[in-house]
């Protein structure tokens, strides 16, 4: 207590805006489900970013992240989307489509 800590600084909101699973990190955080946020969930959420959150915490929220259709399991198909988000440039129309299989 007593000392001050930045949150975030103005390149970690610049990497926010980027960031290909913001959808999924409002859902994740949001009381309500929806990806609306209150105070509360903010606060919740800064709490599991900052670098003194445990890391189980940090695990579980990821993998609430990743779980994208919340059946509680990381799947192929959920794969599929975490490498799909990550290789898909926003501007270019450029996708790459993974097959299961
Ligand atoms: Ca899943």
């Amino acid at each position: 207590m007593g000392g001050s800590q930045s949150v975030f600084d103005e390149q970690e909101l610049d990497d926010y805006q980027e960031n290909p699973f913001k959808d999924r990190i409002t859902k994740v955080f949001s009381s309500q489900g929806d990806g609306s946020m209150t105070f509360e969930d903010f606060l919740d959420m800064m709490s599991v970013f900052s670098d003194s959150a445990p890391k189980n915490v940090k695990v579980e929220y990821a993998f609430r992240i990743y779980d994208f259709d919340e059946d509680d399991i990381i799947s192929s198909k959920d794969l599929k989307e975490v490498v799909n988000r990550l290789t898909v440039p926003s501007e270019s129309g450029c996708k790459v489509f993974l097959s299961a299989g």
